[in-house]
């Protein structure tokens, strides 16, 4: 790790990145500076020869993953610093969903406002029995500024999304996960476990298949399925001229497992 960050915790444990957000007194609220950090430190794990295969985002502290944008730094904001901070957001954001490697949010508390944001920008969301899901804005005059009036509709649907979006109320684990909010629900102890092997098993497939079939779902969402499919049988093609697909194959006939090297 180059960087040195003030506002996060950036680990590396091999093909793993966890990015840990770290204003703890603040239940880890999201301010300027931290969402500048972020995008530095998913790029210096994702980007690269030696790019991670997946990076879990997680909250430093006991109570918090990110109990949403820092609302003492937001409160003075005029309409263009507003604009701002909101972009600032959405680079992120945008970030993780064009990164190659799986992005898995490991939500171990309250995730509100633009906390729930981030995780809905990850590939996976895994959660524990206390978290606390929410999209707060309209508590404080607001919408949500980092993607969240777009993503949780395309997640959940319309008026699941609506429901949470108009009335602000926050949701336990056993909620969430009956909505489709998050995948599973995790005693405390073992969220972070949990999504490290999640993140290890994705580690040993494929990495272009990984990269490929992350951006086939994320712009196949946004065109006609016509377009998608032929997206998608083009990449199918274009992966059998790579070594990987020719070691995947071999690998199978020898059965042994095998050993990919992203070209
Ligand atoms: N911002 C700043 N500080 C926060 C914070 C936040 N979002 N959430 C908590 N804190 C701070 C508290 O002020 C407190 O600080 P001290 O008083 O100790 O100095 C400390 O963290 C501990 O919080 P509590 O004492 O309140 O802890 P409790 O366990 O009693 O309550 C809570 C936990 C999560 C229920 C409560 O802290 C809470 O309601 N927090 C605020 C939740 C919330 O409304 N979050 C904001 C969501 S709205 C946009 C850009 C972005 C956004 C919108 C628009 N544009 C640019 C247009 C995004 C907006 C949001 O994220």
């Amino acid at each position: 790790m180059t960087a040195t960050y003030e506002t996060l915790l950036v680990e590396r444990e091999g093909p793993i990145g966890i990015i840990s957000f770290n204003r703890p007194k603040a239940l880890n609220a999201l301010n300027a500076m931290m969402l500048r950090e972020l995008t530095l430190a998913l790029r210096e794990l994702g980007e690269g020869a030696d790019a991670v295969r997946a990076i879990i985002l997680t909250g430093s502290g006991e109570k918090a993953f990110v109990a949403g944008a820092d609302i003492a730094e937001m409160a003075p904001m005029g309409a263009w610093a507003g604009r701002e901070f909101s972009q600032l957001g959405h680079i992120a954001t945008a970030l993780m969903e064009a990164l190659p490697c799986a992005m898995i949010a490991a939500i171990n508390g309250f995730a509100l406002g633009g906390g729930l944001e981030m995780a809905l920008a990850c590939d996976l969301i895994y959660c524990s029995e206390n978290a606390r899901l929410g999209q707060p804005e309209v508590n404080l005059g607001v919408v949500p500024g980092f993607g969240g009036s777009q993503r949780l509709p395309r997640l959940l649907g319309k008026m699941r999304a609506k429901e949470l979006l108009f009335t602000g109320d926050m949701i336990d684990a056993k909620k969430a996960h009956e909505i489709g909010l998050v995948l599973d629900v995790l005693p405390k102890d073992q969220l972070l476990a949990h999504c490290k092997n999640v993140a290890q098993k994705i580690a040993t497939k494929g990495p272009l298949a990984i990269a490929r079939v992350k951006q086939l779902v994320e712009h196949g969402a946004d065109v006609p399925l016509r377009d998608a499919n032929h997206q998608e049988c083009d990449t199918f093609g274009l992966l059998f001229d790579t070594d990987d697909r020719r070691e995947g194959m071999r690998a199978f006939v020898e059965k042994r497992p095998a050993t990919f090297t992203r070209k």
